[in-house]
């Protein structure tokens, strides 16, 4: 099976709640040596986003939605298990998660995959995150990075205030914070004051490795 097919039965799986099917693709993407990430960001992640477009339309209800994330869910954990880890010579620690009042949790996971697998030791907070345990989190665990992830223009403004409590408690300086998901913009991450924003997961590792000055 080439991998064009592979990626489009990974996509078929997700747009028709195929959850065995879902499974399948996954392990034939394994087995065909698709590169996971790829299968993921190619074959998964535009699928849920065309899901999300037709509930927009109203052509499905919302357990249509939820069930196709977690169609999504389940090919992503076979995916997952088949990535080779990177070797960081001194691992950095970062915690992440979906900020308070959200609970989407796809892009951030796909985060989450991609900077474990690029090495670093990554802390999932979860989501329907409260900016203090952010940061709770972030100094027990000796983070030098916070990634927030939002998908809501409503829940969008609890990034700034994490950066804005981090300064008003002089621990600015002690974080790097790194801001993405659906509404997020390079923009808005400048006018937050926040060190980065990434796009997808591939930019999210780029820009976290250079502000912790990782190769
Ligand atoms: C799946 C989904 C759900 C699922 C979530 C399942 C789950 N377990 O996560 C369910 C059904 C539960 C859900 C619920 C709701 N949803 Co919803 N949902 C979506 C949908 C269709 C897809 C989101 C997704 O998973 N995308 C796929 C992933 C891979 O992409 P991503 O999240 O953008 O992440 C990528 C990048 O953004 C980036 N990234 C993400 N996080 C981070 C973090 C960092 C640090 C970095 C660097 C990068 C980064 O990298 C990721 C990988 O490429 C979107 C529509 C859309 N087009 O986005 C709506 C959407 C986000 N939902 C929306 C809404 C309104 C809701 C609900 C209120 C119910 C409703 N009326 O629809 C509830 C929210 C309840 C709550 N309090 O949170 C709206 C938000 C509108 C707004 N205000 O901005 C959207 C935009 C739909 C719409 N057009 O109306 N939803």
């Amino acid at each position: 099976m080439s991998e064009e097919e592979i990626l489009g039965n990974l996509r078929n799986s997700v747009l028709t709640y195929d959850l065995d099917g879902a499974k399948k693709a996954a392990e034939e993407a394994i087995k065909a040596n698709v590169d996971p990430l790829k299968a993921i960001e190619r074959g998964l992640a535009p699928a849920i986003r065309e899901v999300g477009e037709r509930f927009h339309r109203y052509e499905i209800f919302l357990p249509h939605v939820i069930i196709a994330a977690d169609v999504m869910a389940a090919a992503m954990q076979i995916l997952e298990a088949a990535l080779p880890r990177d070797k960081v010579p001194k691992r950095k620690a970062i915690v992440i998660g979906t900020v308070e009042g959200d609970i989407h949790e796809i892009g951030k996971n796909v985060v989450a995959m991609m900077l474990k697998v690029a090495g670093f030791d990554v802390y999932d907070l979860g989501v329907d995150v409260k900016v203090s345990s952010f940061i709770d989190k972030a100094q027990a665990h000796g983070a030098e990075v916070i990634a927030m992830s939002s998908l809501m223009t409503t829940s969008m403004p609890n990034m700034g205030d994490l950066i804005e409590d981090l300064r008003s408690t002089n621990q600015r300086e002690k974080f790097r914070v790194v801001v993405g998901g659906g509404p997020v913009t390079q923009g808005y991450a400048e006018k937050i004051g926040s060190d980065g924003f990434g796009r997808d997961g591939d930019e999210a590792v780029k820009v976290v490795k250079k502000l912790v000055g990782v190769q």
